[in-house]
């Protein structure tokens, strides 16, 4: 019987730690998908046939918020690189030859830490879109926010400490990601500033 527990166990493993690889194909002059949501541990993979001079930075030289740095710097029309990613956050990167529009995004979230939307996670914001400030929902009394533009640099970083309201009127308008520090755990979400 003991035995018998142990063969179930071992096929079970990679059903439950299973790992997903996405595919990210350069086009002329962007990348499709240019946003991706992945789990811990999962890979992406990125593949440019033939679709125009390309690259790949995402290095913390050009994207200083991204956890780690992954690149393809050599320019090549034929090319793959692969990436499996084992540290959450958002990770920015972009063609250099192409900069001002190629870029994309990847998140990764920790499933087991409850990050990302639609998770248990008791901490919340809003409104989004924002005008002047945001109100960050958490159990937690003293934690932080940082707000990142959609390069991947650091615009704003506050600690609120008996307070949950972050004033966000500075910011120009546009698209950034927020990151809640707070609970013992890194909640982080697109934002829009109106
Ligand atoms: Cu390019």
């Amino acid at each position: 019987m003991k035995r018998f527990t142990q063969v179930v166990m071992m096929c079970l493993a990679p059903v439950a730690f299973g790992q997903t690889n996405y595919t990210v194909n350069a086009q002329a002059s962007s990348w499709s998908p240019n946003d991706l949501t992945i789990d811990l541990g999962d890979s992406v993979t990125w593949i440019n046939n033939n679709n125009g001079s390309h690259n790949l930075n995402g290095t913390t030289a050009t994207f200083a918020a991204n956890p780690e740095s992954f690149s393809m710097l050599t320019t090549g029309t034929n090319w793959t690189f692969g990436k499996r990613f084992n540290v959450a956050g958002v990770y920015m990167y972009r063609c250099n030859v192409h900069a001002a529009m190629m870029t994309g995004k990847v998140t990764v979230v920790d499933p087991s830490l409850g990050l990302g939307e639609n998770t248990a996670s008791t901490i919340t914001f809003g409104p989004n879109p924002a005008n002047e400030v945001i109100t960050i929902q958490t159990k937690a009394t003293d934690f932080n926010v940082v707000i990142y533009d959609m390069a991947g640099h650091q615009v704003l970083s506050e600690n609120l400490k008996n307070k949950n309201e972050l004033n966000v009127s500075s910011l120009k308008q546009g698209t950034y990601v927020i990151e809640i520090r707070a609970e013992g755990t890194i909640v982080q979400d697109k934002f829009i500033k109106n």
